[in-house]
């Protein structure tokens, strides 16, 4: 078991606690090194030990200019900041809070303003996994007095316009047991304002910070043992638009990735925190925004064939990297690590984009075909047991030029299209979001068949899923190999001529808590 080393634990508490008005001393001081770049020069002027010289005069010195590609990072990539006296509000009607996936519309205005968001921290038991019934004690934020919100996982998504001065008052509600702030990576100062956000239940804090940077940017709780104030679930974004605006897209969607760390729920269903699951970075659940299905299902993103969709999107870890993919897409524009600032190199035509713990991206959709796109974190695992998984249903025209599909007739070897009188078994709709029901999800759950006899599955839900042969417990399956239909879009039929008798279980592989059985008996 690893343990936290007590002395590094109790000295970054301290400063993100009390913020650090003068030189840190002891084991964090920067060290003799730091000086080096204080003084005058840059990198590039002075040449590393190792360039090459003439060889033939040993000793001969480098060219002593800096090379013609130096990069200059003298210039200020600021906004000429507006003094905070002459700032004049932003408009009324204005939007900087909503909720995740929907984001607030651009701030386009070619001004810089002042404005106020109000935030609440709320502690309260949620479900986070509805088909296992799995429930967490969520730490999270909510806009100040919206009592609808009661699970405030993943935080408001705010928004601002670079150069713009905003005022961030938190209310930590009095029945909540444990003090907490936010860290807010859009903010120049002492702990992204950690130390003065710092409230105890009851009270109520204030800052007041300038947006010096583009970008979509992480907050989060940064109080105590701050991993496990994250792994409670207080994070959320905060979207900075840049002076000159991105193109306008038919879609902004806003998007978190983050892991919990659990125990096995009890016999209500409520799972506790896992210390050294979260040490060891072994994570029960990886989602997106703050819970399996929060962008699945009834809760699918949508776009048409045509239209354009930014997504913008935050790591919040807590410690994994996300290596971020549309499946049967691409990005076709990544403005890397968010960094929207106009001049940025963008990547143009990418398939995955990696996004540290901590950081973000850009990302943007071209509908060019009706689908159902897939966005995972590629590191597969995370999608297909853990919860990684959204889904953008594109809907629109065909166009052959760029895909013709056979999804009426994947029959390889042994599988033929069923008979009209076939065996037929349903993916009942919604059968898979509610444990209770999982053994349902199949309709008919056993079907009992002859040698030779062809089964026949139909999706009647909209979320995806398969017909995998093998067993599945405790939500891991085990694929026996003897069939598995891939993915099932919505509407879409499968077929499995059984050759042999015997007994086949079989479920879905991103959801295996759905599970059915064809039992096949030697034909007469
Ligand atoms: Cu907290």
């Amino acid at each position: 078991m690893q343990r936290t080393p007590g002395l590094v634990l109790s000295a970054v508490i301290a400063i993100i606690a009390v913020g650090c008005a003068g030189p840190v001393t002891g084991g964090w001081a920067p060290g003799p090194t730091a000086t080096a770049a204080t003084g005058g020069g840059t990198a590039a002027s002075t040449p590393p030990s190792e360039a090459p010289g003439d060889p033939s005069t040993p000793g001969s010195p480098a060219p002593s200019a800096p090379p013609a590609t130096a990069v200059d990072t003298s210039g200020s990539v600021l906004p000429d900041l507006t003094p905070v006296a002459d700032l004049a509000d932003a408009p009324a009607g204005e939007v900087h809070v909503t909720y995740a996936p929907e984001v607030a519309a651009p701030i386009a205005r070619d001004y810089q303003a002042k404005y106020e968001v109000r935030l609440e921290v709320l502690e309260n038991v949620c479900t986070i996994d509805a088909a296992n019934g799995v429930q967490v004690d969520m730490w999270g934020y909510r806009v100040e007095g919206d009592e609808a919100v009661v699970c405030g996982t993943p935080g408001p998504i705010l928004r601002g316009r670079a150069g713009d001065v905003v005022t961030i008052t938190l209310t930590n509600l009095p029945g909540n047991t444990h003090p907490h702030n936010i860290d807010f990576h859009a903010v120049t100062g002492q702990g992204g304002g950690a130390a003065d956000l710092t409230a105890a239940p009851g009270e109520t804090k204030s800052i007041t910070a300038r947006l010096l940077y583009p970008g979509a940017f992480m907050y989060h709780c940064a109080y105590g043992d701050v991993p496990v104030h994250i792994m409670h679930g207080m994070y959320g974004m905060f979207i900075v638009d840049p002076e000159i605006p991105l193109p306008t897209v038919a879609h902004e969607w806003a998007m978190v990735q983050s892991e919990w760390y659990l125990t096995e729920p009890d016999a209500t269903g409520l799972a506790q925190v896992d210390k050294e699951k979260m040490t060891l970075e072994e994570p029960t659940y990886v989602v997106f925004n703050g819970s399996v299905g929060a962008l699945t299902g009834d809760n699918t993103l949508k776009m048409s064939v045509g239209e354009r969709a930014r997504i913008y999107f935050v790591n919040e870890g807590l410690n994994l990297n996300s290596n971020f993919h549309p499946i049967g897409s691409h990005w076709d524009a990544v403005y890397p690590e968010a960094a929207t600032l106009q001049g940025n190199p963008i990547i143009r035509g990418s398939q995955s984009t990696l996004v540290v713990a901590g950081g973000g991206t850009v990302v943007e959709v071209q509908a060019q075909v009706p689908q159902t796109i897939l966005l995972v974190d590629h590191a597969l695992t995370r999608t297909f047991y853990k919860g990684a998984l959204g889904t953008i249903v594109v809907d629109g025209a065909a166009n052959p030029e760029i895909f013709v599909g056979a999804p009426a007739e994947p029959v390889p070897s042994a599988q033929t299209p069923a008979p009209a009188d076939g065996v037929q078994v349903t993916i009942t709709k919604d059968g898979w979001l509610d444990p209770a029901n999982a053994e349902n999800a199949f309709d008919p759950n056993t079907v009992t068949v002859k040698v030779g006899d062809t089964v026949t599955w139909t999706n009647g839900d909209a979320t995806m899923h398969t017909v995998t042969s093998g067993t599945s417990a405790n939500n891991v399956g085990t694929p026996s190999g003897v069939f598995d239909s891939g993915f099932l879009a919505e509407g879409a039929t499968w077929s499995y001529t059984f050759t042999e008798a015997g007994e086949f279980p079989y479920y879905c592989t991103p959801h295996p808590w759905m599970i059915g059985k064809v039992i096949v008996e030697p034909s007469a």
